[in-house]
């Protein structure tokens, strides 16, 4: 069977070779949240180096770009057992694995290396139809996956460069119920493409908790490639997906009228917390601990005239002078500006109109929760009725002291600024909590540190 398997990969080689004297390359999607897999509602592909996007509804969550001129070949669908590796070797990281299973049975998976070690053995109750995993090698060399089921064996051969994985792991990574993929050809859909165009790509997907969401990916593909949208809860701003600022992409975030980054700024050169950042045209940035890696998660510290860039003459002790009556860019990206005090009230009473935004210190029911990002991964426990329904998506953010030292538990809560004073010494920030739904409305010292979240003009 191990040799009907390779017979049957060599004749799509050579079907493929003969029939495509146009090449293409072969983009497959599939979603997961938290490790579970979740059924893609649509996928938008956005070529921004052709200014051209099309949309594919499920279960057509496979984009073929041609990029010369012929017709779309007809995929005939082989009614056996059958394994696919999806990726190009070498693989460098990981490579995704397609199986497909005729009835619903048990397969038995198998990892060996050239001298017949095993690396991993698994087995899976599988439906019908077709089953991606991702497969992770922490050994260097060829490798040989081979599938079982109902006691026809089919290898594949990977070509692994061995990386930083500690181990072998097959992860399940998705199913196609129909046990056809569907797939959209791009001339069909008039999609203009060339290798190594800048693709961006918009998952939608409901959450298993039936929130609506999304992720939003970006790549220059060369080859066929695999994508595992990673969905989070939200919808980008329309026409916005992300922006990419300091060498960072932000994601975007719809909410009511407003758009919102769906990350806590991340930009500057980080300096040391125990010296007070300056106006000298460079954003200066505090990471917890001094440690960049905290930045890079939870977003950079700021002390107020720094977020608001020194507008104005504002400094930490002086107000502004006069009160800028517009947006604020401070240091968000050009196009974006820090949220008014106005703005924060805005979205939160959308959110929860139990909100008060004339009431300094708490209010509000579940608006904190519709902010915050769900689980205990940042947040620590019990993260509080955290439903992030909104797509706001808060991580916590430590805090930085006037005088230099940091919260040490960067789990408890979330201090975003706003750009508006609340005397000469203070401004207003808003406040989210580990143990509570509800929001903060405080005017806190300038000179402490805290995180920026950009709104779009
Ligand atoms: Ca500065």
């Amino acid at each position: 069977m191990k040799k009907l398997c390779l017979f049957i990969l060599l004749i799509m080689a050579f079907s493929m070779g003969t029939k495509g004297q146009k090449p293409s390359i072969t983009l497959t999607f599939t979603a997961a949240d938290k490790n579970t897999y979740v059924q893609l509602d649509s996928i938008r592909v956005s070529n921004i180096s052709q200014g051209v996007d099309t949309v594919l509804f499920y279960p057509d969550t496979v984009l073929v770009l041609e990029y010369t001129v012929g017709i779309p070949g007809n995929k005939k669908q082989e009614e056996g057992f059958r394994v696919i590796q999806n990726g190009q070797n070498p693989v460098t990281d990981q490579t995704r694995i397609s199986i497909f299973v005729p009835e619903k049975d048990k397969v038995g998976i198998n990892v060996i290396d050239v001298r017949g070690r095993s690396l991993l053995k698994t087995d899976w109750q599988l439906d019908r139809g077709y089953h991606s995993f991702s497969f992770k090698s922490a050994e260097s060399g060829l490798l040989f996956l081979t599938a079982t089921w109902r006691g026809k064996n089919c290898t594949v051969k990977i070509l692994s460069e061995g990386t930083a994985n500690r181990e072998n792991a097959l992860v399940y990574a998705g199913f196609e119920s129909s046990g056809l993929i569907m797939k959209s050809n791009a001339k069909v859909l008039g999609f203009a493409f060339n290798p190594g165009d800048s693709l961006i790509y918009i998952g939608y997907a409901m959450t298993p908790a039936g929130i609506k969401g999304s992720d939003v990916l970006e790549d220059r593909p060369q080859s066929s490639e695999s994508y595992l949208f990673e969905i989070v809860e939200g919808i980008p701003c329309p026409g916005i997906p992300a922006v990419n600022y300091g060498e960072q992409i932000y994601t975007t975030v719809q909410i009511g009228t407003q758009c919102w980054l769906k990350e806590y700024l991340n930009i500057g050169s980080m300096v040391d917390s125990l010296i007070d950042q300056t106006d000298n045209g460079i954003i200066e940035k505090y990471c917890k601990d001094n440690d960049p890696d905290y930045c890079s998660t939870y977003g950079g510290l700021y002390q107020w005239a720094e977020v608001v860039q020194y507008l104005n003459g504002a400094t930490n002790t002086t107000s502004w002078y006069p009160v800028p009556n517009g947006n604020v860019q401070g240091i968000c990206p050009s196009g974006w500006h820090l949220p008014s005090d106005f703005e924060w009230c805005t979205l939160t009473t959308y959110l929860d109109p139990s909100v008060d935004c004339n009431v300094t210190g708490t209010s509000g029911t579940d608006v904190g929760g519709k902010m915050k990002e769900t689980g205990t991964l940042y947040w620590d426990p019990p993260n509080l009725g955290a439903t992030n329904e909104s797509g706001f998506s808060a991580r916590p953010s430590s805090y930085r002291y006037t005088y230099g030292a940091f919260i040490s538990d960067i789990g408890l809560n979330s201090y975003p600024w706003a750009a508006t004073e609340y005397n000469s010494i203070r401004a207003w920030c808003r406040t989210l909590y580990y143990d509570s739904a509800v929001i903060g409305r405080n005017g806190n010292q300038k000179s402490g540190g805290r995180t920026a979240r950009c709104i779009k003009d």
